[in-house]
């Protein structure tokens, strides 16, 4: 104890001891993620100093014994005495509670962190903690030990470069008080990125002291700020349009920004940030974005007529299918609501929220028609989709209530051993009727679909479902889809499509594709699902009856033969399953041993989804196209 101890220093001990005390009501825990806290404490002042202009370089350093230096290049925290305490500031903000960011007469518009405390809430809880200040072409120093004792008052301890202006700040945090005093440099990274997206211009770098082989650490710095954040996230996703939307305003102090880009997922990525602080359960600027967002999609829809008047409007959840956001916003006194304080509470955000979107987005709709169409499109993709999941959820219900009905028409094998069993859905009820006499009924499930759903000329989903084949496929996968899928309650190892080689026979297999792809990707993603080839050609010679999968087998076939049996070899296109009675059936292309399988694959979702889009799509050309050239999904596979 110094001399110069009396009653004001008493109460900042006691202020202090407080802390040390009940450190959660401070920094929330004492566990690794409170350790952390400490940093983000420093590293808000400097940030603060940056958002008022002054600083636009920050530097964090673990050091070998896992104290922590904080560096940033602003004015430097203030070394003359505080009128209030007789002190120097710079020691009063670090050992008087609630003598954050506004002290010293420049005071903040904006503060990041929650309580603005910071520097003595990490004092009070370090084992030392020294503060170094440039300023006045002098270098300050001040020391603090157990927990914010004064080791050594403020001192000047030489000279600096004129114009060098910033403060230092080393703290080692008491192992008395936190669980762990390792610190995690990944979190603190990924953390430090993030602060450097939020805040365009500013530069920060980490460095790892401990790691031998760090001796420049990572700078990270992005003028163009949350944009640069957004095609950070959609990295490696596909984009649907090529420029981040970027939107911004400002009103009484409140600065508002979000930047946007949809990428061809069904996931949102919606991040929002107050003063730099994760809203987790976002708040008034999401939801006034939010509100924009929906309106807008919905005028832009209706206005172009790509939404029909007997079309239902699309939800929020519709236009955030596949939308990778940030929304930042900046507000000198935020109010943090909810449990853990997670969302935004101040009303006039969400009006600001709004303005400052629906007039950026409306220009850009306007200036980007062709982006605003590939918007809307996903838009209203996500919609009939989520049409159909509902529908389809409510067809299951009813039929699983129907308990007579339950499978339908489906031939279900003998063995109820997924591993062994394969269900094969088969055009027409002909060839449905041959498939039930041809096959091994002990592994092998039959279920024909009529040549009905063919005629679904706009082969929509929700459609699809109202047809009963189609329900029973539902219920006899017994997956259940949705939210309640389990893969692990797949009936069958194999789901085998054996269509017709013709148009109407790839019109089937695409609905289905659509169908397992909407609704049980992950059957697909498994490789449970595979198209049968049967064969298009028969070859029939003396008693030989040859059956061959295209031309070129045929003609290697016809090539080994000699030239006598050839000349009277009888060729036959087959025209369809029907055509085959049962032996002949399971002989080309149910019998696991001699039939050839393809295995139909999604190996890439994002590209497969394009092409079903397209498949779903009102145009026909794309669809007519693609049933053309439908290899696309298949791989030849022999079994
Ligand atoms: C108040 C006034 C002034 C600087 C700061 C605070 C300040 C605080 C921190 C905390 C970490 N780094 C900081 N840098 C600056 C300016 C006073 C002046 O102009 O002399």
């Amino acid at each position: 104890m110094n001399e110069h101890y009396d009653a004001s220093d008493i109460q900042v001990l006691e202020g202090l001891e407080a802390v040390r005390k009940r450190p959660g009501m401070y920094i929330g825990t004492t566990d690794v993620k409170g350790l952390h806290h400490l940093v983000w404490e420093i590293v808000d002042n400097a940030i603060d100093e940056a958002l008022a202009g002054y600083c636009n370089h920050i530097e964090v350093i673990v050091n070998k014994d896992n104290s922590v230096t904080v560096k940033d290049n602003g004015r430097g925290i203030p070394v003359d005495v505080h009128p209030k305490t007789g002190i120097s500031t710079v020691e009063t903000v670090y050992t008087v509670l609630h003598a954050g960011g506004k002290f010293g007469g420049g005071g903040y518009k904006v503060s990041g962190g929650l309580h603005g405390v910071g520097a003595s809430v990490v004092n009070a809880l370090s084992k030392w903690v020294n503060v170094t200040v440039y300023k006045n072409s002098k270098v300050y120093e001040v020391k603090f030990v157990d927990g914010g004792k004064v080791a050594q008052k403020l001192t000047v301890v030489g000279d600096c470069e004129e114009n060098r202006t910033g403060t230092t700040v080393t703290f080692k945090p008491d192992p008395d008080i936190f669980d762990t005093d390792i610190y995690d440099y990944d979190t603190l990274m990924v953390r430090i990125r993030e602060l450097a997206f939020l805040n365009r211009g500013l530069s920060l770098t980490i460095r790892d002291d401990r790691d031998d082989e760090d001796t420049t650490g990572q700078t990270f710095m992005y003028e163009g700020g949350i944009s640069e954040y957004v095609k950070f996230i959609n990295q490696g996703k596909t984009v649907i349009h090529d420029d981040v939307i970027h939107l911004e305003g400002e009103e009484n102090d409140v600065f508002f920004e979000v930047a946007m880009q949809y990428n061809s997922s069904y996931k949102e990525n919606i991040y929002s940030f107050v003063n730099n602080i994760n809203t987790h359960d976002g708040g008034t600027h999401e939801d006034g974005v939010k509100r924009a967002l929906t309106r807008l999609i919905n005028n832009y829809a209706r206005k172009t007529n790509m939404l029909k008047e007997k079309d239902e409007a699309l939800t929020g959840d519709d236009v955030k299918e596949g939308l990778t956001m940030i929304v930042s916003c900046k507000h000198p006194n935020p109010q943090f609501e909810g449990q853990t304080k997670g969302r935004l509470g101040n009303s006039e955000v969400r009006k600001l929220a709004d303005n400052v979107f629906s007039e950026g987005f409306e220009r850009f709709l306007l200036e980007n028609p062709e982006c605003a169409r590939t918007i809307v499109n996903k838009a209203m993709a996500a919609c009939r989709g989520r049409l159909a999941a509902k529908r389809a959820r409510e067809m299951t219900r009813k039929s699983e209530m129907a308990v007579t009905n339950f499978f339908g028409k489906l031939s279900d094998c003998k063995s109820k051993d997924p591993k062994v069993s394969e269900i094969f859905i088969v055009e027409g009820d002909s060839a449905g009727g041959s498939a039930k006499k041809g096959r091994d009924s002990m592994t092998q499930a039959i279920l024909p679909l009529r040549g009905k759903i063919l005629n679904v000329e706009k082969a929509r989903l929700d459609k699809a479902l109202g047809n009963e084949e189609i329900r029973t496929i539902i219920t006899a996968f017994g997956t259940g889809i949705g939210d309640e899928f389990d893969l692990s309650k797949l009936r069958y190892d194999k789901i085998i499509i054996m269509t017709d080689a013709d148009v109407d026979g790839s019109h089937i297999r695409v609905l289905l594709l659509t169908l397992f792809y909407r609704f049980f990707r992950p059957i697909v993603e498994a490789g449970h699902v595979y198209a049968a080839q049967p064969p298009l050609f028969r070859i029939m010679h003396g008693k030989t009856r040859k059956y061959v999968l295209d031309e070129k087998e045929l003609n290697e076939y016809l090539n080994s033969l000699d030239d006598k049996v050839r000349s009277r070899a009888e060729i036959a296109r087959m025209k369809g399953l029907g055509e085959m009675d049962a032996e002949e059936l399971n002989e080309t292309t149910m019998d696991i041993e001699k039939r050839t399988l393809r295995k139909i694959t999604v190996d890439d979702c994002v590209a497969a989804d394009a092409i079903f889009e397209k498949l779903m799509g009102d145009e026909v050309e794309p669809r007519r196209a693609f049933i053309e050239e439908n290899a696309i999904f298949v791989k030849n596979l022999d079994i």
